[in-house]
């Protein structure tokens, strides 16, 4: 038997950055450059190198990843591959990694990884990082787990991963359930398990629903939701405090009735960990009770940007009030 044959399709972002002089640093690498750095996955895989972007993270889209999955799944396709890595920025990493996650409609391993150091600082990450999302690419413990986030040696499941510090290598988190495994000397140890994330179709290109996304503070009076409510979105998605509030001004706001009268509203935690409340409070209409009865939807164990990466999906796929409801359910433990 051969080695495992791996796809590395480059996507931009740190791990593909080099020096520009003066401190800075832009992606220009594309996957066979990534390979070259890291001659010695050749000892633990047939690598297959593809080029999808080279786009710093902010500036990657929705479409930007759906096209990321037609080319992933053709990558698998055309060159028989056991498994394949996504090379991408950190910054929109776990936005990616959703998308794909959800679009995923395979066994075979698809591991997202990126780098915090770009090469030319000390401790570059990136052929660390590749290496072991490699090694996790090719490993039968990960297939049938969907999309994997794997970084400073920790593998952890799409639906959970986020950047939890903006410069340290041990930036991804996975704060309500913790990683699902390690690499242990460069093998993957993955003693957790998840059940799939609930599918969704690939949506037809360009998509044309956009979703808002607003963070509540203290003292928000929902000023921004007039701009929401006439900006012709097809969603709106609210961090909320903790288990799931708003202010009583924002709650009562009319554009936020004209809102839950138009189109999907979802409702997550802007806290690190955990999902909105759905029986705790009440009397007060900013209460996640209140809301509820009100028809916002929670978003359950998603994070506010992952809930605005389903919704979106879902917004463009044209889905009924239930559906959307009903998908957002299969994200919550609760009834
Ligand atoms: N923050 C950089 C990174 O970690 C840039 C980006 O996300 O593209 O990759």
């Amino acid at each position: 038997m051969g080695l495992p044959r791996i796809g590395i399709a480059a996507c931009g972002g740190t791990i593909a950055a080099t020096a520009d002089g003066g401190g800075t640093a832009t992606p220009r690498l594309g996957a066979a450059d990534l390979l070259d750095a890291a001659p010695w996955l050749r000892d633990i895989a047939d690598p297959q190198a593809r080029t999808v972007m080279t786009k710093a993270s902010p500036d990657i889209t929705v479409d930007d990843t759906v096209r990321l999955h037609d080319e992933l799944v053709a990558f698998v396709r055309d060159e028989r591959l056991d498994g394949v890595v996504v090379t991408s920025g950190t910054d929109t990493l776990e936005e990616v990694a959703f998308t794909v996650d959800l679009l995923w409609d395979s066994d075979v391993p698809l591991v997202v990884t990126g780098a915090i150091r770009n090469a030319s600082k000390p401790g570059a990450d990136g052929p660390a990082n590749l290496t072991a999302a490699v090694a996790t690419a090719a490993s039968a413990a990960a297939r049938g787990l969907g999309a994997l986030v794997v970084l400073n040696d920790q593998v952890h499941a799409a639906r959970y991963a986020r950047k939890g510090n903006s410069g340290n290598v041990a930036a991804f988190v996975s704060p309500t359930v913790g990683p699902l495994g390690y690499l242990a000397e460069g093998v993957p140890v993955i003693p957790l398990r998840v059940s799939r994330t609930p599918r969704v179709d690939p949506p037809v290109l360009p998509v044309s629903a956009a979703v808002a996304l607003l963070t509540t503070f203290m003292g928000d009076d929902g000023a921004l939701l007039p701009a929401v409510a006439s900006g012709g979105f097809a969603g709106l998605v609210v961090a909320g405090f903790g288990g799931g509030h708003v202010p009583a001004a924002f709650a009562e706001h009319p554009a936020f009735a004209q809102l839950l009268d138009s189109v999907p509203v979802v409702l997550a935690s802007r806290a690190n960990a955990g999902e909105p409340l759905r029986a705790t409070y009440s009397g007060f209409s900013g209460s996640e009770t209140e809301l509820a009865r009100r028809g916002v939807i929670s978003a359950g164990c998603l994070d506010a940007p992952k809930a605005r990466v389903l919704l979106t999906l879902l917004a463009a796929a044209g889905e009924p009030p239930e559906r959307v409801r009903a998908a957002f359910r299969r994200f919550s433990a609760l009834p």
